[in-house]
């Protein structure tokens, strides 16, 4: 069984922690989409013209089509929004606690032909035995149609019930293609088994937009400290402050106190 997809935050909290993860369609309007995409495909042609272009370059997930766009805050203030969205931080809340931290927030662009990622959980991080509850949740923002044939990332449902990351003999164990129109968000907590499947178009990208929350105990994968733009903090909410570790309690103080 797979949760359907749901509008109803308490649902969607539910089926986080029924299935390890829930599919909330309609986030983006049409309008905002158009926007989000154009602003993200921008960045990653401007990366590649100017020879940046990112790929995942470890061993477990090398592919030639795939293109990563890491540090999305500071390419357009649009993804601060992302970050921010009020349903997204509701299930992150519901999942990991406030406050809670924004570890990194980037795209994966699978293009025609490229392979799967290998079947992964996001907290591999934590030494095992795991904590009971998850430590961390992905927002996975659909920013094209996620579709079986253009790469959807798969997920295994109910993996994280195992509350440890698979064993490279698991790596090929029975997915599922987590299907949804664009503009849908699908929430992720962090134990559970997914990867990015095998795009098998000619002609199609398939771009997904990756925010991910943890526990405020964790190092951030990015490091806002040194890469932010500043502008962002600049204009930054309180919220945004908070989940960047510039608002803080106990742990990443200066002098003894929250720097902002
Ligand atoms: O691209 C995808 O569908 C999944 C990406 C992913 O699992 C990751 O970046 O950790």
């Amino acid at each position: 069984m797979l949760p359907s997809p749901t509008r109803d935050a308490a649902q969607a909290a539910s089926d986080i922690e029924t299935f390890g993860f829930c599919i909330v369609p309609e986030v983006l309007p049409t309008e905002r989409l158009v926007r989000v995409r154009e602003a993200l495909y921008r960045a990653a042609s401007e990366d590649r013209a100017r020879g940046r272009e990112q790929k995942f370059r470890l061993d477990y997930a090398h592919d030639e089509t795939n293109q990563r766009v890491w540090n999305l805050l500071s390419r357009d203030p649009i993804f601060a929004d992302l970050v921010e969205d009020p349903l997204a931080l509701e299930l992150v809340k519901a999942t990991v606690g406030w406050p809670a931290l924004l570890g990194n927030i980037s795209a994966n662009i699978t293009g025609p032909g490229g392979g799967e990622m290998v079947l992964h959980a996001d907290q591999i991080f934590v030494p095992e035995p795991w904590p009971a509850r998850p430590q961390g949740a992905n927002v996975a923002w659909c920013i094209d149609d996620f579709t079986d044939e253009n790469g959807a990332t798969r997920i295994v449902p109910g993996s994280h019930r195992l509350n440890r990351k698979p064993a490279a003999e698991e790596a090929t164990a029975e997915s599922v293609a987590l299907e949804a129109p664009a503009g849908s968000i699908v929430v992720m907590e962090s134990r559970v088994w997914h990867k990015t499947g095998h795009n098998r178009t000619k002609d199609s990208r398939r771009a997904g937009i990756f925010a991910w929350y943890t526990r405020p105990i964790y190092r951030q994968q990015e490091n806002w400290f040194l890469s932010l733009n500043p502008a962002v903090r600049q204009f930054a909410s309180d919220d945004m402050l908070v989940l960047l570790g510039y608002r803080t309690e106990g742990l990443g103080l200066v002098n003894g106190k929250s720097p902002a």
